[in-house]
């Protein structure tokens, strides 16, 4: 039973939405404002007894704010219809309750006017593309190639970017959920900061940043945390945060929460034992002013990347034409990623390429990988664009090295 016990709590409430059942109807009227068709998502569905949480597909999430498996969505220029899967008493044992089209009050519960069961979505499909010839849809998914089979004469395109369109531009709901994911995450920093010392684990570090995440009520991570020591501190994606940090060495954290279904992303690099070498602090200054050019220059109009007007060749320029490496070459050749990403949903969200836009959260994240040297060094924020520049929502935690070297002093 206590096994039972354990499955239900792990399965329990997938984190109720708590922004308002408004805001997901906004988004499915700005959606139908600019629809030339009919657009069809399902929501993730469920594996056999299932341990661990799984979010929803996103699409889903941000047009419906529903959490469960097995819904369907069709929008139409004048129509939305959720189809929910019936009760089954025997799983809400397990996953808790669920909410089907026949209750009472599935339509508070899910902001929708239209709720059906799942065995009419063929019905109300055929009857929607009477009237609609386009359809739109997720690419390379199950369901993407069961609608294929019953419409074989139909041209299936992609949804994606129909939807990253909209997600792209924050409304003021998930700007504040951005911000307090963001908050949360500095402040996760700072508790590892407090913690370095030489000789901790990577993984002790991590567990701090978590332990934060955790204690602030969010779900958990954004992504793998990024603990990297030493050589670590040069491999871009490291995750497996299993070396001891040693005095002399940087440690680039690249730590963040998901708090309400919202991303941020932040990376600080700091000095085991609260000194840069010279050579280190010079790489980390470098960063650091290649950052700021790039924070500088955002607005909207400019690019993150390409090969002129985008605020990743900005901030290779600076590194260009600052420093050498051992062989007296410039350092740009040393940033070997971006500069950075929208953040939203998804730490990497949903975009279509264009020029940055007012209203979008994108980070700005230059860094300098020297695995010759063992020094690595990046530092990543996040910023909102505004009408004419840029706000830096992470603005809190400090960038300049003698404020991270007395945060890390031991
Ligand atoms: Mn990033």
């Amino acid at each position: 039973m206590r096994r039972f016990l354990a499955l239900a709590l792990l399965l329990a409430p997938l984190v109720p939405a708590k922004m308002p059942l408004d805001e997901f109807r906004t988004r499915r009227a700005n959606l139908r404002k600019s629809l030339d068709g009919v657009v069809l998502l399902a929501a993730r569905t469920e594996a056999r007894d299932e341990v661990f949480r799984v979010d929803q597909e996103p699409n889903f999430y941000y047009l419906t704010g529903l959490t469960d498996p097995g819904a369907r969505l069709l929008v139409t220029p004048s129509r939305e219809i959720l189809f929910l899967p019936h009760h089954n008493e025997r799983l809400e044992h397990y996953v808790g309750k669920r909410s089907s089209a026949e209750d009472s009050d599935v339509h508070a519960l899910t902001g929708f006017e239209e709720v059906l069961p799942i065995e009419k979505f063929e019905t109300e499909l055929d009857q929607a593309l009477s009237t609609n010839e386009k359809v739109y849809t997720l690419q390379n998914t199950p369901f993407t190639d069961k609608l294929k089979l019953l419409y074989p004469f139909r041209d299936i395109s992609d949804a994606a970017p129909v939807i990253a369109k909209l997600r792209m531009k924050k409304s003021a709901a998930e700007l504040a959920a951005i911000q307090h994911a963001t908050d949360v995450s500095l402040e996760a920093h700072r508790a590892a900061w407090k913690r370095m010392a030489a000789g901790l684990y990577e993984y002790q570090l991590e567990a701090t940043l978590v332990n934060t995440f955790l204690e602030n009520g969010c779900e958990g991570v954004s992504y793998a945390p990024i603990v990297g020591s030493g050589p670590n501190s040069t491999v871009l994606h490291y995750s497996a945060n299993h070396r001891r940090a040693d005095r002399g060495e940087v440690v680039v954290i690249d730590s963040a929460a998901q708090c309400d279904g919202y991303a941020s992303d932040i990376t600080r690099t700091a000095p085991v034992g609260g000194k840069f070498s010279p050579r280190q602090r010079e790489i980390y200054e470098i960063v650091l002013g290649a950052q700021n050019a790039a924070i500088a220059a955002a607005k909207p109009g400019i690019r993150l990347s390409g090969p002129t007007n985008s605020l990743t060749k900005i901030a290779k320029d600076y590194m260009d034409a600052h420093g050498k490496d051992l062989h007296g070459e410039p350092l740009g050749k040393y940033f070997i990623h971006g500069i950075g990403h929208q953040v939203g949903l998804q730490v990497h969200d949903a975009s279509v390429d264009g020029p940055l836009e007012a209203g979008m959260v994108v980070t700005i994240e230059p860094g300098i990988y020297i695995p010759e040297e063992n020094i690595g060094v990046r530092i990543e924020d996040v910023i909102l664009v505004t009408e004419n520049g840029a706000k830096l929502l992470s603005a809190a935690l400090p960038r300049e090295p003698d404020e991270i070297e007395k945060a890390v002093a031991k």
